[in-house]
Order: structure tokens, then C-alpha cells, then sequence
């Protein structure tokens, strides 16, 4: 049975003996756990009584859209009044410093793109909770949109007895109203459906331009040195395959996850790393033989 390596120092050893780094990080809700964001599988990983990837379908909006905008509304809300954290100012430097190096990414959150993660750096694999798009996708009308709340009807209820306070609406015990359609936001240029989150559901295709960037990085005939796969319990295809993928590519995988029994799909090979912890902490130590220390910003 092979067993991860677990020492900084010859990863630092690998890292540093690549001549032209070709690097893919592959990241998740734990990437941003740290800032103060739930994880979809963790304790956060219900919404009220939802499961979280429940509401994260087509068909969760056909039944209820203002159910499903109230659970976007209110994770646009968090995602706004955390920050990121060292770990995704240590992402952006790499970007920086190795051309070679790509983020593969299934946050929404937002966080990569506020540490000024270079965009030519970062697949957003699902997508980003501050674009909303036209339901109609004959209509195709999308835009970038950070107003919190989006509409009215969406604004987080105020506590009666103490108007300064927030409910958690994540609280299931804490009343939602029914949201009318007509209440969401809507389409200014067809004029007949609401906008909806311009994330990836389940049962959705990657955005065509991410996949086609995906393929063309790992088909290039250079290969891939080095996966690292950081904060992801890595269930959710085909993203989770792209560990796979790197692999046969000629990647070494080293994963950083708070749970040492997250193992990558397909399981532990010969020369692997596991980092057990905080991916805040461990990402920037991993990566200080390139980028030195990194600063974020106060
Ligand atoms: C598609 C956006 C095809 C929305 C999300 C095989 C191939 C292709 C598809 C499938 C397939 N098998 C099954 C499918 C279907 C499905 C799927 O994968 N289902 C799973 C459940 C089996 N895939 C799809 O539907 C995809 N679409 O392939 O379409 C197609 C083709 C043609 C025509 C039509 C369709 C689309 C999937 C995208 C879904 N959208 N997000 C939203 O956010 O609301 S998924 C969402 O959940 C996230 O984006 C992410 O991908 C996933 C959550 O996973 P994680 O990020 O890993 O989070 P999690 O909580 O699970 O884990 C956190 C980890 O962090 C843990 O390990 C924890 O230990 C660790 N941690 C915690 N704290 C820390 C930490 N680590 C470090 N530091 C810490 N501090």
C-alpha cells in the first residue's frame, strides 16, 4: 500500500529542480475555508435544510428560483465580506513568477479574482457567483454583477428586535419568505425570464472556453510536472479527473487538505505528497522557494 510523502523539504527539492515548471493547482471550498467560507461537504455543507449541491441544479430553480436565489444571494453576501487569504495571494504570485503554471479552480467565490490572480492563469471551472445570465440560453444575455443584494426582494431579513443584525438565513429556524418570479432579477434584454447565477449546476457543461483551455494545457506535449490539489474532497467530475489526467502526464500529486483521508481519485502512487492542514498556512510554505514570502495586502 503506498504511502504520500509528507516533508516540505523534498517537495521544495522537486520544485526547484524543474527547469520550465508546468504546474496545475486544482482547488476547492477548503482553498477558502480559511477566509470564513462554508464547504459544501464540511459543516457548512447544508444551507437551511438543503444540501448545498441540492439547490446547485436547473432543476432546484424551475421548482423554486426564489428559494435558489435566496441561497446565492446570501453566499454573494459572505463571499463579499470575506477576504482572500495567503493562500490565494500565494496562487496569483505563482502565476506571476511561472508562465507554465495554471489554477484550475471550482470556487465561485470570487476570492482568487480579488488576490489579482492573473485571468490568463485561472480556469474558473464553475464559473463565478458575480456573473448572473438570462435563463433563456437562446437569449444568452450575461453580465458582471456585484450589487448585494442583486434585487430588493433578496436583501438578508432584518431582525425585529435588533434592526443592526443580521439573520442567518443559512439557519433553518430563521423564516424565508416565498420570493415571487417577478421579484428576481430579470432579463433586460429579452424581457421574459430572470436572470439566474452564472454558475455551472449539476447536469451543466463546463463553459466551452474552459474546457478547450483545460485540453489544450494538458495536451501540450511538454506534460505536467506537478499537480497540486488543494482543499477538495475532489467528487465533482470532471474536474476531479483532472488528477488523473496530470498523472498520466507525468505529474507528481501533492494534496493539501485538512482531512489526510481525502485521497486524490484513483489513490496514493509512489513519489505523491500529502499536507495534512489549514491550505492557508501550507500553500505559501510549499511555494516559498519560488515565490518567496508572501505579502498580503492589509
Ligand atoms: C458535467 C458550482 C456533463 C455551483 C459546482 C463524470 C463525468 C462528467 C460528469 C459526471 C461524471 N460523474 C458524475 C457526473 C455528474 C456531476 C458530478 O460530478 N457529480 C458528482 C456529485 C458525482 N458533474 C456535473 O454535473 C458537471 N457537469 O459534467 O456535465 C454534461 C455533458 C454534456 C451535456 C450536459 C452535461 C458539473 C459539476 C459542477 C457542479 N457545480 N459548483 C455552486 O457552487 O453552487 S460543484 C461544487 O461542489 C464546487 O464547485 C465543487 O466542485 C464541489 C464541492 O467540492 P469541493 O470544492 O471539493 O468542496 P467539499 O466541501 O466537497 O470539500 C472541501 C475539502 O476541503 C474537503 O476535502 C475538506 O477536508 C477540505 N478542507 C476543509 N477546510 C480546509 C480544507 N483543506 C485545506 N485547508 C482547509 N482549511
Amino acid at each position: 500500500m503506498t504511502t504520500p510523502r509528507t516533508d516540505t523539504a523534498s517537495f521544495h527539492a522537486y520544485l526547484s529542480s524543474l527547469q520550465y515548471p508546468r504546474i496545475i493547482a486544482l482547488c476547492g471550498a477548503g482553498l477558502s475555508a480559511s477566509s470564513g467560507l462554508p464547504t459544501f461537504r464540511g459543516p457548512g455543507g447544508y444551507w437551511r435544510t438543503h444540501e448545498a449541491t441540492s439547490l446547485a441544479t436547473p432543476g432546484a430553480f424551475l421548482r423554486d428560483a426564489g428559494l435558489v436565489w435566496q441561497f446565492y444571494s446570501y453566499r454573494r453576501h459572505m463571499a463579499l465580506t470575506v477576504k482572500p487569504n495567503p493562500a490565494h495571494y500565494a496562487l496569483a504570485e505563482l502565476s506571476r513568477k511561472i508562465p507554465g503554471f495554471q489554477c484550475f479552480s471550482q470556487n465561485v467565490d470570487g476570492l482568487h479574482q480579488r488576490a489579482d490572480h492573473p485571468r490568463e492563469g485561472l480556469q474558473l471551472l464553475h464559473g463565478t457567483l458575480f456573473e448572473v445570465k438570462c435563463w433563456s440560453e437562446n437569449c444568452g444575455y450575461r453580465e458582471e454583477n456585484f450589487t448585494d443584494p442583486i434585487v430588493p426582494a433578496l436583501a438578508l431579513p432584518v431582525d425585529g428586535k435588533d434592526p443592526t443584525a443580521t439573520p442567518d438565513i443559512s439557519d433553518p429556524k430563521v423564516p424565508l419568505s416565498r420570493i415571487p418570479i417577478e421579484s428576481l432579477p430579470q432579463c433586460p434584454r429579452c424581457k421574459r425570464n430572470a436572470l439566474r447565477p452564472g454558475v455551472v449546476w449539476f447536469g451543466e457543461k463546463l463553459p466551452m472556453q474552459i474546457l478547450m483551455n483545460v485540453e489544450n494545457y494538458l495536451n501540450d506535449l511538454a506534460g505536467v510536472d506537478l499537480i497540486l490539489v488543494i482543499g477538495t474532497s475532489a467528487k465533482v467530475y470532471p474536474a476531479a479527473g483532472y488528477v488523473q489526467e496530470a498523472r498520466q502526464r507525468g505529474a507528481k500529486v501533492a494534496v493539501i487538505n485538512m482531512d489526510a483521508n481525502d485521497v486524490p481519485a484513483g489513490g496514493w502512487e509512489d513519489g505523491d505528497w500529502m499536507f495534512k492542514g489549514d491550505a492557508a498556512v501550507i500553500v505559501p510554505e510549499l511555494l516559498k522557494p519560488v515565490i518567496g514570502d508572501v505579502i498580503v495586502p492589509q
